[in-house]
């Protein structure tokens, strides 16, 4: 869905009552439709990733963004998932990489882990989608504590706890 066309056609058909809007239950039934199944906790945090304008839900221009971000995680996924439809630890550390995280072991595993739905060490696109959600938005929030970017952050109770419930999928 690269085409901008494509995509307001798309957004026009979830925005059925036309508010110029979506709403993450709108979009949890869209994404159904292609097959991909999230929690709605997890599209709630897609829409709080680029909502810009901070109303709950996503506009158009706001969903663009979004896309350009799936497309990425799936033109990663794509690459190494050799159709089989799912990737191995492994793979999904080297997708990871491809998107511009790297992670080290005992992160990757332990997150790669709370995103394998199966429990079958088999990432499918969704579950990778999912992680990879969950990663850029860590990083916003990193980022937006690590002000003067140097990598690392100082966090007081409070502000840990902010952090975790905001990453929470
Ligand atoms: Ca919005």
């Amino acid at each position: 869905m690269e085409n901008r066309a494509i995509l307001r056609e798309w957004f026009d058909r979830v925005d059925s009552q036309r508010t110029g809007n979506i709403t993450a239950t709108q979009l949890k039934s869209a994404l159904a439709v292609g097959n991909l199944h999230f929690p709605v906790s997890v599209v709630q945090q897609m829409i709080r990733m680029y909502d810009f304008d901070r109303n709950g839900t996503m506009s158009f221009e706001e969903f663009v963004q979004l896309n350009k971000f799936l497309l990425k995680v799936q033109q990663a996924f794509s690459g190494l998932e050799r159709e089989r439809g799912y990737l191995v630890p492994d793979e999904a550390y080297e997708a990871l990489v491809k998107i511009g995280f790297s992670l080290d072991s005992p992160a990757f595993y332990t997150v790669c882990e709370s995103f394998d739905q199966t429990r079958t060490g088999k990432l499918r696109l969704d579950d990778f989608i999912s992680l990879c959600i969950f990663v850029q938005s860590a990083r916003n929030l990193f980022n937006s504590f690590d002000t003067s970017k140097q990598g690392r952050v100082t966090l007081d109770f409070n502000q840990f706890v902010y952090c975790a419930s905001n990453c929470r999928i």
